[in-house]
């Protein structure tokens, strides 16, 4: 498709459901609602491309509307509540699916409640979940304890699951797949996820197998997927029951979409590692100084193609690219822990052009 002239056409992106509308299992008697997710940035790492001798871009899945992929898949379930007739939605979190599922429903005019770890919620999320008027309980437990609870809630109670195990949500998430082969012109030959509750990478898996399929794409992308180094089951090969990380987002002992994210990795001739919170941290701190504001979860996935590279396992020239799925504005504490403090001055440019060394 060709862009337009300035002025000549007016085009704004209409949100995941109606740009893949053949793609989704939508019809006219959908009410689509809307915040205008997905069409995010694809941006090309130089620092990181250098240093690997690959083509690495960053699909920067934070600049969705309320800040974290969640909002793709949430369109889509929180649509076809409303077309099914719900009046309340109800989701475990560790924060942005919380987030998500707040806005939309408050779009909706549905009754939200969610469920958190208690104490291992990001400020910011809480937030961005309670203005939006969602009913917050703070389980005593974490998050696996929380979905539990959710899952039983909407067995034998008249509210609709918005978790990734709500099939309508990896259905919408399936989407980053699309636009990143959309924006490439192919698909890379490696793709680096985080993976928590393991629904993101079995969505991604979903899209590019579908692109496969109706030969949008000649070659799928070997799929990398990373958790945090003590919230690791899959690598580990069994339920955590303490998961422990500073990646708060993906501190998950016993993910819901374990076997698809194994079925991703191994169809893909990709992988599930993992990767320390120290990796982590560098990682996201490196990708603060390339201008792009991650919450910390976000950073595994870059953390884990520098591992792959090191580890040998990242042949030069390939096409790779890293999801960064949520913003760091969200989860400011390492933000501002790894960072010098400000330093007060007088109102008086001289006393800080001195302070600036300028
Ligand atoms: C920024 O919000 O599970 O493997 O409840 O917020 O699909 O779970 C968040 C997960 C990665 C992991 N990055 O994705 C929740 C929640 C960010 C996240 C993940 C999450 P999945």
């Amino acid at each position: 498709m060709s862009v337009p002239p300035r002025g000549a056409a007016p085009h704004q992106w209409r949100g995941v459901v109606e740009e893949y509308r053949e793609r989704l299992p939508v019809s006219d008697a959908t009410p689509v609602i809307s915040l205008g997710e997905g069409g995010t940035p694809l941006v090309r790492s130089d620092p990181l491309s250098v240093e690997t001798g690959c083509d690495v871009w960053l699909k920067y899945d934070g600049a969705n509307p309320t800040g974290s992929f969640k909002d793709r898949g949430m369109t889509l379930a929180i649509s076809k509540a409303v077309e099914e007739r719900a009046k309340a939605v109800v989701c475990a979190s560790t924060g942005n699916t919380s987030a998500s599922a707040a806005a939309y429903a408050a779009r909706a005019g549905l009754t939200c409640a969610v469920l958190v770890p208690k104490g291992k919620v990001a400020l910011g999320k809480m937030a961005a979940t309670l203005v939006h008027g969602a009913r917050m309980l703070e389980v005593d437990g974490n998050f696996d304890a929380s979905l539990n609870v959710a899952r039983d809630l909407a067995d034998r109670f008249r509210v609709t699951l918005v978790n990734s195990v709500n099939p309508f949500r990896l259905e919408g998430q399936k989407t980053a797949a699309f636009e990143i082969c959309d924006a490439l012109g192919r698909a890379p030959d490696i793709h680096c996820v985080p993976v928590g509750n393991a629904g993101n990478i079995s969505s991604h898996w979903m899209g590019y197998s579908e692109y496969l399929i109706d030969s949008v794409i000649p070659e799928p992308p070997q799929l990398f997927g990373f958790q945090a180094a003590g919230a690791a089951p899959i690598v580990k090969g069994e339920p955590i029951a303490d998961p422990q990380t500073i990646a708060t987002a993906i501190r998950i002992g016993n993910p819901a979409s374990w076997e698809k994210a194994v079925a991703a990795a191994s169809a893909s001739e990709g992988a599930i590692g993992s990767v320390t919170d120290r990796q982590i941290l560098a990682a996201y701190r490196r990708l603060a100084r390339e201008g792009l504001f991650v919450e910390p979860a976000s950073a595994a996935s870059v953390a884990g193609m520098l591992q792959l590279h090191a580890d040998g396992r990242l042949p030069a020239g390939r096409t790779v690219v890293c999801v960064l799925t949520g913003h760091g504005l969200k989860d400011t504490e390492w933000a501002i822990a790894g960072a010098a403090p400000p330093v007060t001055v007088p109102a008086d440019a001289d006393t800080v052009a001195a302070e600036l060394g300028l």
